[in-house]
């Protein structure tokens, strides 16, 4: 029996496949039939390729439909995807593709050039373009392919995606997901969200999140597919087309940052979202501020969920109060079905309900390990098996976990996450630069921020803006700190290591 994460999914595609699944906001509809035929043509192409098993496709493109339908065919063809973010710099994606060794690369043809030249340079044999106007090589090679395909035979171990999440010191680590643990994660998540087949109503999501990470690519995308649900696709977010889009639909996700400019909108209204089932949040904390407003203004509670790139979703709050309760601000509600979630502490003890502690993870969710890191791997393991979040929580009484902080040293700005250690490695290379220390602190918009505060060389005299115009040089635009100031020194203890609490606290007004 084959457990190809893409026959499951198409399996779910409503009978009638001449229907709308996805409505682009440039007015383009792309049929069921669209989304299986060209996932066919595609994964003919990458299959007349020759690419050994386990070769990786990596994709660094706009947002668009061909790219959701790429990531189908990679499925469908049995290699594993890897998505990249578009905001990725030189430096970043010569790192990416040098770690992980892609047989294929797609790009935008605005960076053919310089990517291209890192792929081949990296051995890879194949580099295609994908624009976001249904133009590039690899539409144009695969208009050559039949649109008959049998998926590939795979077992619920084979990797399906690797997507590279930073690590808290050095380099950034791929987490190895496969069809497996996606298709668990999207089984689950459609029964406890309640999805609506067509049978019984049916969805309409609207997906206004980047396609390059598990949010807006696992999640929203493997929930509408799965439930044979329309999607609502703009390639990116604008507060006002989704309000004006939000009648037509039933379903919305996004980070909080998405909440927080959908409410800075006077359409937002009761009446906009007549039509909603579902409001869910996830990838960053939902201040109670921005969870009870939206209730004010819309009639709705937001479900706020919690997950990783390593473990697809592992908490929600409930969808319906059968589930165990109400939905709770603040919280990121329970254990999904089949994820087992325990805290512990320091000295590897489950904790009483209320202590705060390590936030620790098993399941058929949880990934494969991180790509070529054994001892990477092993080391975020317990020996019972469980998966070290690195997320700081509780449990309460009634079971609702709340997450109270990170033992890993990272900021996460409206959604995105940036490791202090990557931008404060950047920053230390710059001329004159002795040492510098990133923070994270409150910002209304994105949630939080980073900043850098830096000390010079002896003699050296640093400038704020040209540290932050080298930094836009060299790295995506989301991990380049708000403000940069160069200081005499910084705060450490007796050990000598830098008190970064004692900077977030001096700093945590800049933005409020
Ligand atoms: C853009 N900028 C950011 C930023 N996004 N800075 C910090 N954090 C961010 N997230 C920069 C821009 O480069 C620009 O800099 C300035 O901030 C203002 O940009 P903007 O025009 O306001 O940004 P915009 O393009 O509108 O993007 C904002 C956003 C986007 C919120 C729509 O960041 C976004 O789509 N976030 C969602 C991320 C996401 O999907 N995460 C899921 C991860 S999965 P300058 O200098 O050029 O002016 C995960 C697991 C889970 O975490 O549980 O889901
Ligand atoms: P990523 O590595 O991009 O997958 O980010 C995963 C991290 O995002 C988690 O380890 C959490 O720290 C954070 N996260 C995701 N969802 C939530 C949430 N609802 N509340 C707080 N933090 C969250």
């Amino acid at each position: 029996m084959s457990h190809n994460l893409f026959a499951a999914l198409r399996a779910a595609f409503p009978a009638a496949l001449d229907g709308i699944a996805i409505e682009t906001d440039s007015g383009l509809n792309y049929s069921w039939a669209d989304l299986e035929r060209g996932s066919a043509m595609m994964a003919n192409l990458l299959q007349s390729l020759g690419l050994p098993d386990g070769a990786r496709v990596a994709v660094q493109v706009e947002k668009s439909v061909e790219a959701v339908v790429l990531y189908l065919a990679t499925l469908r063809a049995g290699y594993v995807f890897l998505p990249l973010n578009t905001a990725y710099q030189r430096a970043e994606i010569e790192y990416f593709i040098g770690n992980a060794e892609p047989a294929v690369v797609v790009c935008s043809s605005a960076n053919f050039g310089w990517v291209s030249k890192i792929a081949f340079n990296a051995g890879t044999q194949n580099v295609f373009t994908l624009d976001d106007d249904r133009t590039g090589s690899l539409l144009a090679r695969a208009a050559h392919c039949s649109d008959q395909h049998a998926a590939a035979i795979k077992q619920p171990d084979d990797l399906a995606a690797i997507l590279y999440t930073s690590g808290t010191t050095g380099r950034s680590k791929g987490a190895m997901l496969s069809h497996g643990n996606l298709l668990s994660n999207a089984r689950v998540l459609k029964d406890y969200w309640g999805w609506r087949t067509p049978e019984q109503g049916g969805d309409v999501l609207i997906h206004a999140l980047p396609i390059f990470h598990v949010h807006g690519l696992f999640i929203a995308i493997h929930g509408a597919l799965i439930n044979g649900s329309k999607m609502i696709w703009l390639n990116k977010f604008d507060p006002k087309r989704v309000i004006e889009k939000l009648p037509e639909a039933t379903v919305f996700m996004g980070v909080p940052t998405l909440y927080v400019r959908l409410l800075a909108e006077t359409g937002l209204s009761r009446d906009a979202c007549r039509n909603m089932r579902l409001f869910i949040s996830g990838s960053a904390p939902l201040l109670i501020d921005t969870f009870h407003e939206w209730t004010a203004r819309t009639g709705h509670t937001i479900l706020e969920r919690y997950g990783m790139s390593e473990t697809a979703m592992l908490t929600s709050n409930p969808y319906q109060i059968s589930q165990g309760g109400e939905r709770r601000g603040g919280t990121v509600g329970f254990a999904l079905p089949g994820v087992s979630l325990r805290v512990q502490g320091e000295d590897g003890q489950s904790l009483p309900a209320g202590d705060i502690g390590g936030i620790q993870v098993k399941g058929p969710n949880v990934f494969q390990g991180y790509w070529r890191m054994p001892e990477k791997t092993a080391e975020e393991f317990t020996d019972d098996g469980y998966f070290k979040t690195g997320d700081v929580g509780k449990i309460d009484g009634d079971g609702y976990i709340t997450i109270v902080g990170r033992s890993k040293d990272l900021i996460i700005s409206g959604g995105y996450n940036v490791y202090p250690a990557e931008v404060e490695g950047y920053i230390n290379e710059l001329p004159g630069v002795a040492e510098s220390a990133l923070i994270g602190v409150p910002h209304p918009d994105f949630g939080e921020v980073g900043v850098a505060v830096v000390i010079a060389k002896p003699g050296a005299v640093l400038d704020a803006g040209g540290i932050i115009a080298a930094l836009k040089a060299q790295l995506a635009n989301f991990k380049i700190p708000k403000q940069c100031f160069v200081v005499n020194e910084l705060p450490r203890n007796t050990m000598g290591k830098v008190q970064k609490n004692l900077l977030r606290d001096e700093y945590k007004d800049l933005f409020v």
